[in-house]
C-alpha cells in the first residue's frame, strides 16, 4: 500500500463576508438597495479620510478601500457616503460568527469579517457544509459571504477571494500549477508590498515564477525562516493549525440607539429584545449559560456593566430576562442611554 503513511487530507474553510461594512449598512437601511454606497471616516466626502469599503455597485466606478474619500466622490458623486459605525459592524461580526458553531467548534477568528473553520471531521460533503454555512449566516444577518475550501489555510484564503460576491471556490492540490501559479505573488499571505516590489525587481511577478526559484536562492535572499516560508507557500504547502481561541467564551448582542434615550420603557423593551436574541443565539448554537452581564453606555460614553451568576445553567429566555432585569435595577439611569448590551457567559454545551 503506497498510501499507508500518507496523512489524511485536511479540509479547511475560509469565509470572508462580502463588502462587509457596506453590506451591514444596506441591511439596516433598505433605501440603499441598488445604490452605490461608500463607507469611510465620518461619511463626509469633502473632508479628509479614506474609504473603508464600498459596495459592489460603487466598485464599478473604480472606488476601492484605502482610497481618499475625496477621490471616491470625484469618481462617483451620486454615491451614498456613510460614516464608519464600528459598533454595528462588530455586532454583525459576532452574529455571523455565532452561527458557525453549529458547523464546528474548530474556528479561528482572524478578522472582523473572516474566519477559518476546520471541517476535516465533519461527515458531510463540502457543498452541503457550505450551503449550511451560507444559509445560517443569511438567516441570522441577511448578509452574504464568499467561501474557499482547500487542504490548508493558505489555499483556503486564496480560494475565498477567487469568486466574489456570494462565491464558493474549492482548490485541491492538483490545481496548484494551473490556478495558483498564474496569480501575482501578492496573493500569497505574508507577501506585502515590500516583498512584492523586491520580487518584481528581480523579475518575479507570479507565484509560478517564485516556485521556479531554488530553495537555496530563497534562503539566501530572505533568510532561513521567511525564505522557507516563501518556498513552501509558492507550492501551496502550509501545515499551520487553526488557532481556536474564539471557542464561544460568550454570546452577546448590543445595540446603539439612533438617538440617546432616557425613557425607561424604551430601555426595558430593548433589554428584553436583546435578551431574546442572546437566548436564541444560545439555542441555535446549543449552549446554556450561568452568567448574564448587561452593559449600559450613557451619552457621555460612561459605560457600566452589571453581572449575575446563577448556580444552575439557564437556557430559557424567561430566566435570562429576569436576571438581565435584576442587573438593570442595579444601575442608576440618571443620564440618557446610548447603548445597551447583553452577554451570556460561563457557557456549557447543552445536553438537550
Ligand atoms: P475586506 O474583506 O477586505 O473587504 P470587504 O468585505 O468590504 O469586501 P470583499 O467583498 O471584497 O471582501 O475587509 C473587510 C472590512 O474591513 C471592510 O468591509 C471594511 C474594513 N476595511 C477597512 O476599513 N479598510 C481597508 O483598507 C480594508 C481593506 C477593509
Ligand atoms: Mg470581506
Amino acid at each position: 500500500m503506497t498510501t499507508a503513511n500518507k496523512p489524511a487530507q485536511r479540509r479547511i474553510i475560509h469565509i470572508d463576508m462580502d463588502a462587509f461594512f457596506a453590506a451591514v449598512e444596506e441591511q439596516r437601511n433598505p433605501l440603499l438597495a441598488g445604490k452605490p454606497v461608500v463607507i469611510g471616516g465620518r461619511g463626509d466626502p469633502t473632508k479628509r479620510g479614506v474609504v473603508s469599503t464600498a459596495n459592489y455597485e460603487a466598485r464599478k466606478y473604480g472606488i476601492r478601500s484605502a482610497m481618499p474619500m475625496m477621490i471616491a466622490h470625484k469618481l462617483c458623486p451620486h454615491a451614498v457616503f456613510l460614516p464608519v459605525d464600528y459598533e454595528a459592524y462588530i455586532a454583525a461580526s459576532r452574529q455571523f460568527k455565532s452561527t458557525l458553531l453549529a458547523i464546528t467548534p474548530i474556528i479561528e477568528d482572524i478578522g472582523i469579517d473572516e474566519v477559518y473553520l476546520d471541517v476535516s471531521e465533519v461527515a458531510d460533503i463540502s457543498d452541503i457544509i457550505v450551503k449550511r454555512i451560507k444559509s445560517g449566516i443569511k438567516e441570522k444577518t441577511g448578509l452574504t459571504c464568499s467561501v474557499g475550501i482547500a487542504p490548508n489555510k493558505l489555499l483556503a484564503k486564496i480560494a475565498s477571494d477567487m469568486q466574489k460576491p456570494d462565491g464558493l471556490t474549492i482548490l485541491i492540490e492538483e490545481d496548484i500549477e494551473s490556478r495558483l501559479w498564474p496569480m501575482p505573488t501578492r496573493k500569497l499571505y505574508g507577501i506585502g508590498p515590500k516583498t512584492e516590489s523586491y520580487l518584481k525587481n528581480i523579475g518575479i511577478e507570479t507565484i509560478g515564477q517564485l516556485a521556479a526559484l531554488t530553495r537555496e536562492n530563497l534562503l539566501e535572499h530572505f533568510g532561513n525562516s521567511y525564505g522557507q516560508y516563501l518556498y513552501d507557500s509558492a507550492r501551496g504547502i502550509d501545515d499551520s493549525p487553526l488557532i481556536t481561541h474564539w471557542e464561544a467564551k460568550s454570546i452577546s448582542r448590543e445595540t446603539t440607539f439612533q438617538k440617546d434615550v432616557h425613557d425607561w420603557q424604551a430601555i426595558a423593551k430593548t433589554l428584553a429584545n436583546l435578551t431574546r436574541e442572546v437566548a436564541a443565539d444560545m439555542r441555535d448554537s446549543g449552549f446554556v449559560a450561568k452568567t448574564v452581564t448587561i452593559k449600559i453606555r450613557f451619552g457621555d460614553f460612561q459605560t457600566l456593566t452589571r453581572a449575575k451568576t446563577m448556580v444552575d445553567y439557564m437556557d430559557s429566555e424567561e430566566e435570562m430576562r429576569k436576571v438581565a432585569f435584576a442587573c438593570l435595577k442595579r444601575i442608576d439611569l440618571n443620564k440618557r442611554v446610548r447603548l445597551i448590551g447583553v452577554r451570556a457567559s460561563n457557557l456549557e454545551k447543552s445536553k438537550k
